[in-house]
């Protein structure tokens, strides 16, 4: 999704800071002046190392108001909207109170009168600034789990129209977006589904259109879903410009004609408003059926298919074609 670096843990980042603190040596000046100038040198080396720190990792997050309501929900079924606006609110609370602390500690270290108190107020600090830090490693390992997630979830790109195909298991569903795609589709890994998603580009004159199969997903009934597919469905939902939904006539999916029936039904019920073309895929195989006959392992009719795609794109809400 998006490139977001390793999340330290609160000791990791303590550690990393302390190494910048012991590399400060001041040696033009002498006495009390330069333990005074060791202990700021050494308090900035510190806070400023932990907040560079803790404002990379708020950065790295995408921003959640921006983003796209397919991604949001993506997020929210993966890591938890909340919870991740949570972690993200306190490291930045933790980046706030550590520069506060600088500061105050600094005054202190300025008006010291002799060495130990100059050591005094740099040791409570170096305690303080790590107390924050130990108070946010929850939050900081959450972020690390979080990022891992998000890592592997591949990106929808918000200004490219999608192309969702829907249908039984086995009609064809992922040769139909390898056959249409002009590279090799990905396969994703998304948060609803244990199967790959194959995700497509193609393009129509200099548009270029995302095409994604629904494992697991559009491929039986909705009914007997667990909240995470229902999520995904609405999620699906923010994405579809044009929804496909292929039909296996033969049967050789092993799906009745009569289910593949109702999954339509269904799919029809839940998506309306988006437009939907009906194929027949395998028609290599002789047995005729609803909407415009294809076949995915002899391209017959892809061009039927992507010229219906074009239209639908052009005309979003009104497109009916079965
Ligand atoms: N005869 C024939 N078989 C096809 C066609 N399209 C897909 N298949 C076969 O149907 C099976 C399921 O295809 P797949 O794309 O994995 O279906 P999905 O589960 O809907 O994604 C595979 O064995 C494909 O080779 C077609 O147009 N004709
Ligand atoms: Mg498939």
């Amino acid at each position: 999704m998006k490139d977001i670096p390793t999340i330290m843990t609160s000791q990791e980042i303590l550690d990393k800071a302390f190494r910048r603190v012991q590399k400060v040596i001041v040696t033009d000046q002498t006495g009390i002046d330069k333990t005074r100038s060791e202990a700021t040198g050494r308090l900035s080396a510190l806070s400023h190392t932990i907040s560079a720190v803790l404002n990379k990792y708020i950065r790295a997050f995408p921003s959640l108001d921006q983003m796209h309501p397919f991604e949001r929900e993506l997020i929210d079924i993966s890591v938890g909207l909340d919870d991740l606006r949570h972690s993200l609110g306190a490291i930045d609370w933790a980046r706030k109170t550590v520069e506060t602390i600088q500061k105050k500690e600094f005054a202190r270290i300025r008006n010291a009168r002799t060495r130990s108190e100059i050591s005094s107020a740099l040791n409570s600090s170096y305690g303080r600034i790590s107390s924050v830090l130990n108070k946010v490693s929850g939050e900081l390992d959450f972020l690390n789990e979080a990022r891992d997630k998000l890592q592997n979830m591949p990106g929808i790109n918000p200004n490219e129209p999608v192309v969702v195909i829907a249908g039984c298991p086995n009609v064809g569903k992922s040769q139909i977006v390898a056959r249409i795609s002009s590279g090799k589709p990905e396969i994703a890994s998304y948060p609803f589904t244990t199967k790959g998603v194959s995700i497509g580009h193609l393009h129509i004159g200099y548009d270029r259109i995302q095409v994604m199969d629904t494992p697991g997903l559009l491929d039986r009934e909705l009914q007997k879903r667990n909240k995470i597919e229902l999520q995904a469905i609405a999620a699906l939902e923010h994405l579809a410009d044009v929804l496909v939904y292929v039909f296996d006539p033969s049967e050789t999916c092993g799906y009745s004609l009569e289910t593949q029936n109702n999954l339509l039904l269904h799919i029809k019920k839940t998506f309306t408003g988006i437009p939907l073309i009906v194929v027949s895929n395998k028609c290599d195989l002789g047995v005729p059926g609803e909407g415009i006959q294809i076949s995915a392992r002899d391209d017959r009719g892809m061009e039927d298919l992507l010229d219906w795609i074009k239209k639908a794109l052009g005309k979003r809400e009104s497109a009916q074609i079965s």
